[in-house]
C-alpha cells in the first residue's frame, strides 16, 4: 500500500501550497509568501479551517477587499520578478467576483497569482444557496465562469482526488515564464471539506525550475545578419528584460554594441535613465528622443515587449520604409509580433549569446552621438519640469520631481492609472532597476495603495511612493487598514486635483469639455458644474490610521517628505493639492482613441478631422 495522508481537500491544499519553491540560477525560494482571505461561508469551514491548522508552515493575511489582495499579490510578485507571490481565497458570489479586476489584471501584466474563490455546493441538494447565481439551462454554472478568459488555468475540483492531478498544472502555469498569469482554482464549498486519502507523497518539497529557455541557433544567425545590416537599430525594452533579470545582459549589450534603448512601462529601470545610450520612455507617453528615433529605426530590437498600443504610439512610432523586427521574447505569442524574426527565449540567455555573436559590431559613431545628445536635452527637459515653480497651486510635474529628488536610489515608486503614469513615464530619473513599479497592463484604479502594501512586504529594506490620484484613491483606500494591521509602511503621496485630469484633458481633446470628469457638485438637469465637492482626504485617510501630512507649497512638500521618511512600521499620507491644468505636454507622439465620426459640436468635428490625419500613419507590419 502507498503511503497515504487522510486529510481534508483544503488542507491537502494547503499543505501541497507551504511545499512548492521555486530555482532558478541555483537560488531556490519558497514560491507563495502567504495566503490572502476573507472568508464567508464558502470558505471559512474549508480553507479556513485548513489554513488556521497550518498557521505555522504559511502564514495567513486578512484584507479588506478581494480585489486588493490579489493587487498586493501581484505588485508582490512583479516586485520579485515572478519568483514567489501569494494564494487568495475567498467566499463565494461577491468575494469571489471581487478577484475578477484582479485576475484581469494579473493575467494582463503577465504576473502569477493562484485564485482560490469558494464555489456552490457540488452536491447540490440545498440549491440555491445564498449568493448563488442560478441557470435554468446548468446546474454546471456558477459567477466563478466569469474568471475563464481572466485565467490562464482554470478548474473547479468537484471531488477531492481532482486536487492531485490540478494542482501541478496549476504550478506549471504559475510558473512558466511564458503562460504566467492568474490561475483559478474554483472549490464547492462541500468538496473543501471532503477527506480523502491522499497520496503523501503529493506533500513532499518540490522545486520548480524556471528554465532559460535558448532561442533556435538559425534564427540566431539571421538575426546577427540583421543587427549587423542595420544602419539605424533601436532596442525596445518591456518588463521580460526585469523578469528574466537581464538588466546587467543588456547594459553589457548596449555598451558594446552601441545600440540605443527605448523603454515601455513595464521595461523602465532597465538602463538608468542617465546612461547615454538611454532614450527614455517610448511611445505615446515618450520622450522626444526616443520617438523621433524609433521613427527612423530601420532594425527594431523588442526584448520582454508585448508592443501595447502606448509603446507602439497605436502602431505609429516606426515608420521607417522596410523597418524590421526582431523579438527577443518567452512566449512565442510575443516573439512573433510585428511579422518579427522570433528569437523565443530567455531574454538574458538570448542577449548573452546574441552578444558572443556579435563581438565586433558597432553603430555609427554619429549615430550614437545623436542618441547621447537626445539623453542629454531629455534630461534637461526633466529639469524644466522638476524646478517650474508653478503658483499658487503645484503642478504634477513639479511633486514628481521633489519626490524623485528626496528618494533614495534603491526606493520604490508605484503607480497604476490617472495622469501620473504618463508623467512617471516621461519624468522619472529611475536609478535601480527595481525602483519603478507601473501597473500600467491593466491600468487599473485601485491597484496603487494595495499594490505599494505588496511591495513593501517584499522589500522592506526600500521606502516605497505610492504615487495615487484622488480618483483612485476614493476607488480602493481600503488596504491602508492592512497595513496599520500588520506594520506596514508606505508613503502615499496623494495628489487632489478634484477627479479626473487624465480623462478630463482626453475629453477636452476629443472636442468634449471634460464633461463628467470633474468632482464638482450637481447644478442643473445635465451639469456637474457646481462647487468642488468637499471631500476632505487628510481626515479620510486619518480616520483609517494613517498618518496624514498635508502640504500646500514646495516647501511643506519637502518637510512632508522628510518627516515622512523618519516614520517606521505605519502608513503614511501625504496630501497635497495640484493644478490640474498643468499638464506635461505629448513630445511627437499620438495615442489612438477613436472620434465621433458625426457630431453637431464643431470641436468634435474638428477633433475628428485631425484624428483622421493621424490614423494615416497608422503601419501593419506584415
Ligand atoms: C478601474 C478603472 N476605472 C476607470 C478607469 C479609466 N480611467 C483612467 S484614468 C481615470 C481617472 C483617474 O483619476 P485620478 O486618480 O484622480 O487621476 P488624474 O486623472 O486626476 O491624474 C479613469 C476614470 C481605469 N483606468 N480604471
Ligand atoms: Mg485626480
Amino acid at each position: 500500500m502507498a503511503n497515504l495522508k487522510r486529510l481534508t481537500m483544503a488542507q491537502a491544499l494547503i499543505l501541497y501550497l507551504s511545499q512548492q519553491h521555486v530555482a532558478r540560477d541555483g537560488v531556490e525560494q519558497p514560491f507563495f509568501a502567504g495566503v490572502w482571505g476573507i472568508f464567508g461561508h464558502g470558505n471559512v469551514a474549508g480553507v479556513g479551517q485548513a489554513l488556521q491548522q497550518y498557521a505555522d508552515r504559511i502564514r495567513y493575511y486578512q484584507s479588506r477587499n478581494e480585489q486588493a489582495q490579489v493587487h498586493a499579490a501581484i505588485a508582490y510578485a512583479k516586485h520579485k520578478n515572478r519568483m514567489q507571490t501569494f494564494a487568495c481565497t475567498s467566499s463565494i458570489g461577491p468575494g469571489a467576483t471581487n478577484m475578477i479586476t484582479g485576475a484581469a489584471t494579473a493575467t494582463i501584466n503577465r504576473l502569477p497569482v493562484l485564485l482560490l474563490p469558494g464555489d456552490i455546493f457540488a452536491e447540490r441538494r440545498q440549491g440555491p444557496v445564498l449568493q448563488q447565481l442560478e441557470s435554468e439551462h446548468s446546474q454546471n454554472v456558477s459567477v466563478n465562469d466569469c474568471f475563464r478568459p481572466v485565467s490562464r488555468y482554470w478548474d473547479r475540483l468537484e471531488r477531492p482526488e481532482q486536487l492531485i492531478s490540478a494542482l501541478p498544472e496549476a504550478m506549471r502555469v504559475l510558473t512558466s515564464p511564458a503562460e504566467t498569469g492568474a490561475v483559478t482554482l474554483a472549490l464547492p464549498q462541500d468538496t473543501q471539506t471532503e477527506a480523502f486519502d491522499y497520496p503523501a507523497a503529493l506533500f513532499e518539497k518540490r522545486v520548480w525550475q524556471i528554465a532559460r529557455n535558448r532561442a533556435d541557433s538559425a534564427a540566431m544567425r539571421v538575426a546577427v545578419q540583421w543587427i549587423r545590416e542595420s544602419r539605424q537599430p533601436l532596442i525596445v525594452a518591456g518588463g521580460g528584460v526585469h523578469y528574466s533579470d537581464a538588466t546587467a545582459a543588456l547594459l553589457a549589450f548596449v555598451e558594446r554594441t552601441g545600440i540605443p534603448v527605448g523603454e515601455t512601462q513595464a521595461g523602465k529601470g532597465a538602463l538608468r535613465y542617465d546612461h547615454p545610450l538611454n532614450l527614455g520612455a517610448l511611445g505615446s507617453t515618450g520622450t522626444e528622443g526616443a520617438n523621433i528615433i524609433a521613427r527612423e529605426a530601420d532594425l527594431v530590437i523588442g526584448i520582454g515587449t508585448r508592443y501595447s498600443d502606448f509603446t507602439t504610439a497605436s502602431r505609429t512610432a516606426f515608420q521607417a520604409e522596410g523597418v524590421r523586427f526582431i523579438n527577443i521574447n518567452v512566449a512565442e505569442f510575443d516573439a512573433y509580433k510585428h511579422n518579427a524574426l522570433p528569437l523565443t527565449g530567455d531574454a538574458r540567455a538570448t542577449l548573452d549569446e546574441l552578444l558572443e555573436l556579435l563581438a565586433d559590431f558597432s553603430t555609427d559613431p554619429d549615430y550614437q552621438q545623436r542618441c547621447r545628445a537626445y539623453n542629454a536635452a531629455w534630461d534637461a527637459e526633466v529639469q524644466r519640469i522638476y524646478t517650474l515653480e508653478h503658483e499658487p497651486l503645484l503642478s504634477q510635474g513639479e511633486v514628481v520631481g521633489m519626490v524623485n529628488t528626496f528618494s533614495r536610489e534603491q526606493d520604490v515608486v508605484l503607480c497604476a492609472a490617472g495622469s501620473l503614469p504618463g508623467d512617471l513615464h516621461k519624468l522619472w530619473r529611475t536609478r535601480d532597476p527595481r525602483g519603478y513599479h507601473l501597473e500600467y497592463g491593466y491600468s487599473c484604479m485601485g491597484y496603487e495603495i494595495a499594490g505599494g502594501m505588496g511591495v513593501a512586504m517584499a522589500d522592506p529594506e526600500r521606502e516605497v511612493y505610492v504615487m495615487i490620484g484622488d480618483g483612485s484613491y476614493l476607488m480602493m483606500n481600503s488596504e491602508i487598514v492592512t497595513m496599520v494591521q500588520e506594520g506596514i509602511k508606505v508613503t502615499i503621496v496623494l495628489l487632489d486635483n478634484h477627479g479626473f485630469a487624465s480623462i478630463g484633458g482626453l475629453s477636452e481633446s476629443v472636442g468634449s469639455a471634460g464633461f463628467g470628469t470633474h468632482y464638482r457638485a450637481r447644478t442643473g438637469e445635465d451639469q456637474l458644474a457646481g462647487e468642488p465637492l468637499p471631500v476632505d482626504y487628510a481626515q479620510n485617510c486619518a480616520s483609517l490610521g494613517a498618518l496624514v501630512l498635508q502640504a500646500k507649497d514646495r516647501g511643506e512638500f519637502a518637510a512632508a517628505l522628510e518627516e515622512a521618511r523618519a516614520v517606521k512600521n505605519r502608513p503614511v499620507c501625504i496630501v497635497t493639492q495640484v493644478d490640474r491644468e498643468q499638464r506635461v505636454g505629448g513630445y511627437e507622439s499620438w495615442w489612438d482613441v477613436a472620434i465621433a465620426e458625426v457630431s453637431d459640436n464643431p470641436d468634435v468635428q474638428q477633433a475628428r478631422a485631425e484624428y483622421e490625419e493621424h490614423k494615416k500613419r497608422q503601419r501593419y507590419f506584415l
